[in-house]
């Protein structure tokens, strides 16, 4: 039933024009009223499906949900986010992905909701993802690298939204999007995307590897705490943004980074455009280290993520765990 629904709406989409209820019956060898009731709950859902006697079906608009059957229609990628989980509400995606990554999920499982109640960032500290204006996805990946590589799957990430993003056309055109290293994407210094990598190892190899990422895409407001710090695409840009389109752009690019990534085990095919996005790149950070903090000039990253910075006194440093402050 879900997958019907999904091909029936891949087909309206990609239909140019009409199709008829004869094709999509023959296509799915179901009677005239099967199709016609899947239009019905389409359009119950909110889709805005046009039935034209002698002519057929046509899609005018869609609503902005990200249902496994919207989620289905649009995505184009082999692996990632071909299975999806969708949650109207959950406590955090990266725990679900966890448990199904325990569980024997298959590598790209994707689960998506609406509203979390429990979003995590890092370091025990939380993440903000009201009903109805943001994304909140995690993606299960089972790479076959060492505990230590994978922290590098942030900096994949990173890449593939900001590309993704920039891919939807009608989002963000004239807008800058930026990466701050090594996990926020920023849009005028603001805050606009989280990512949390976590992983789940033996001593010297990966079980699992769930990568989360937050979206603000149409919040008009924040809490008072992070009010200055934080924005969205619907901010930026001036107008609402469909979330949906927008994870299957990101899933798309994350398929191209993630094997250019797993070709050589590190980010040397990624490090270029990475820097490229860098917000930090040439510009003095303030490096908060465990013990000491400094200002540093940074310069980008190398082959394994790390920041590359210049100091005060002209040495070079390759900053690792610390975090960077613009
Ligand atoms: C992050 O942590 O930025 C990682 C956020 C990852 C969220 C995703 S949503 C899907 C998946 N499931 C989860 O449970 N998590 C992932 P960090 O760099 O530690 O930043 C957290 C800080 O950002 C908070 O302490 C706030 O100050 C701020 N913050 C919280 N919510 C925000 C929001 N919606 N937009 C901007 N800033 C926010």
């Amino acid at each position: 039933e879900v997958k019907m629904k999904a091909q029936i709406l891949k087909m309206l989409r990609e239909a140019d024009g009409y199709i008829s209820g004869q094709q999509l019956c023959e296509k799915f060898g179901v009677s005239r009223t099967a199709v016609w009731k899947v239009i019905r709950q389409l359009q119950e859902e909110g889709y805005e499906v046009e039935a034209v006697r002698n002519k057929g079906y046509r899609i005018i608009d869609s609503p902005d949900v990200m249902t496994k059957e919207e989620l289905e229609s649009l995505m184009d990628t082999k692996w990632a986010g071909k299975n999806i989980v969708y949650y109207d509400e959950v406590d955090s995606t990266n725990l679900r992905i966890k448990q199904l990554g325990d569980e024997g999920a298959v590598e790209g499982t994707l689960a998506v909701a609406d509203r979390q109640t429990a979003g995590r960032g890092r370091r025990g500290r939380s993440w903000d993802s009201p009903a109805g204006e943001s994304i909140s996805m995690s993606i299960l990946l089972r790479p076959q690298i060492t505990p230590n590589q994978a922290p590098m799957l942030t900096l994949v990430m990173a890449c593939s939204v900001a590309e993704g993003i920039m891919d939807c056309k009608d989002v963000c055109g004239e807008q800058q999007i930026q990466i701050k290293w090594p996990n926020d994407i920023i849009i005028h210094g603001k805050k606009l995307v989280g990512i949390l990598t976590e992983m789940s190892t033996q001593i010297d190899y990966i079980n699992h590897v769930t990568v989360g990422v937050g979206i603000n895409v149409n919040l008009t407001d924040f809490p008072e705490e992070i009010r200055e710090r934080a924005t969205s695409l619907r901010l930026e840009c001036g107008h609402k943004v469909k979330r949906a389109p927008l994870i299957a752009a990101i899933m798309k690019r994350l398929e191209e980074n993630y094997a250019l990534f797993m070709e050589t085990g590190d980010l040397s095919q990624l490090m270029e455009k990475y820097s490229e996005l860098l917000v930090n790149k040439d510009r003095d950070v303030m490096i908060l280290g465990a013990k000491e903090q400094y200002v540093a000039h940074a310069l980008g990253i190398n082959k394994t993520g790390e920041l590359i910075v210049r100091k005060e006194d002209g040495t070079i440093e390759e900053v690792y765990a610390g975090e960077v402050s613009v």
